[in-house]
């Protein structure tokens, strides 16, 4: 089995989202190795969006991804797991996303595009690691 990391962002669970949100991976046929509700710390968010780190809405980007509770998880699954998990979420702007994705079903914005997910085997690998060092 293969891992991936996924982000419940704060807006999902402000709007109460995060048992449907896993719902559909479950029903899916995908399981959870991990998932804890927890405040992202902003040192931990700067090294997550890294590569964003020079474009202009890095500083919105953390701001928003700490100001309250997300829930992080890791979905177990088949191979290429991650890219089963990114085409359910949808493309990164909600207002594109296809009906019947995650972001297509319940955003319409940008920045507050409820979830995040490891966008290949090596950044599912680094993205594991740092919210979940303990996890075998
Ligand atoms: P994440 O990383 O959150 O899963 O989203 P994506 O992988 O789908 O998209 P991304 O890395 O390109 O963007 C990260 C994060 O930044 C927000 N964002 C993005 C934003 O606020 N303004 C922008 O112009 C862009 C491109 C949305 C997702």
């Amino acid at each position: 089995m293969k891992r991936t990391l996924i982000i419940l962002k704060p807006d999902a669970v402000e709007r109460g989202l995060v048992g449907e949100i896993i719902a559909r991976f479950e029903r899916r046929g995908l399981t959870l190795a991990a998932g804890e509700l927890r405040v992202i710390p902003a040192e931990t968010a700067q090294q997550h969006y890294a590569e964003h780190a020079e474009r202009p809405f890095f500083g919105e980007l953390v701001d928003f991804i700490t100001r309250s509770p997300s829930f992080v998880a890791v979905i177990e699954g088949p191979d290429d797991v991650w890219k089963l998990v990114r085409a359910m979420m949808g493309t990164t702007n909600p207002a594109d996303s296809a009906p019947g994705t995650i972001r297509g079903d319940f955003g319409t914005d940008l920045a507050e595009n409820l979830i995040h997910g490891s966008d290949g085997p090596e950044a599912a690998a680094r993205e594991i690691a740092l919210f979940f060092p303990g996890l075998v």
